[in-house]
């Protein structure tokens, strides 16, 4: 399974040493990764331990992922746990919407609740903003190379023995590559998550 895409964006989170991303097995996977902290107290870093499980998957409709991540390295990281649900659905102008819901939910009391609930949501902030650059990237690069493959095949010139080709009006070209692009894009990329 090919989980190049997740694993480019989760290292440009910021974090390292990622242990293998595998692909979904029963709609759950785990992996672990170390992510470098920049908080001017506490550690300057921590292991994290991830569950994501897939809660609903229907790519004309939505995307529901549930993401629960341990911290043990932290203050109070046994007494809690940071889960996310990550929700895409289709925009305006076949656009994605990307809606994620975070919350620190406590297994234990801690005097740094308030410290650790500010550093857990603004640091989700942050990747979840990197997220969204790096699927930014992903989408235009993948439509660029789609794209010059066509152009080249009808560029062509027929052999000599060759029928010359049916020239296809330049409105239904475009509106079957925009379809073939949309359509093998977006599973393409949700191949690679
Ligand atoms: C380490 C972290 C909590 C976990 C946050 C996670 C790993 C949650 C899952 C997201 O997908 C990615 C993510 C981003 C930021 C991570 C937070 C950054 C800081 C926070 C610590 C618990 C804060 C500790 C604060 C203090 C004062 C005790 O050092």
């Amino acid at each position: 399974k090919d989980t190049s895409y997740i694993k480019r964006i989760t290292e440009n989170q910021n974090n390292f040493d990622l242990s293998e991303i595998p692909g979904f097995s029963n709609n759950k996977r785990e992996f672990t990764y170390t992510k470098r902290l920049n908080n001017s107290i506490g550690p300057k870093q921590t292991k994290c331990l991830i569950t994501e499980t897939i809660e609903h998957m229907d790519i004309n409709n939505y995307i529901m992922v549930k993401q629960v991540t341990k911290t043990p390295d932290v203050p109070s990281g046994n007494s809690f746990a940071v889960h996310s649900c990550i929700y895409m659905s289709w925009g305006p102008g076949n656009s994605t919407l990307l809606t994620v819901v975070s919350k620190v939910v406590w297994s234990g009391k801690s005097f740094l609740k308030g410290a650790i609930e500010k550093g857990s949501i603004d640091g989700q902030k942050g990747s979840v903003s990197i997220l969204i650059k790096e699927l930014k990237d992903i989408i235009s690069s993948a439509g660029t190379t789609k794209k010059k493959i066509k152009s080249k095949k009808s560029k062509k010139a027929p052999k000599a023995t060759e029928p010359a080709p049916v020239v296809e009006s330049p409105e239904e070209e475009a509106t079957e590559e925009t379809q073939e692009s949309e359509s093998s894009l977006v599973s393409s990329i949700m191949d690679k998550l």
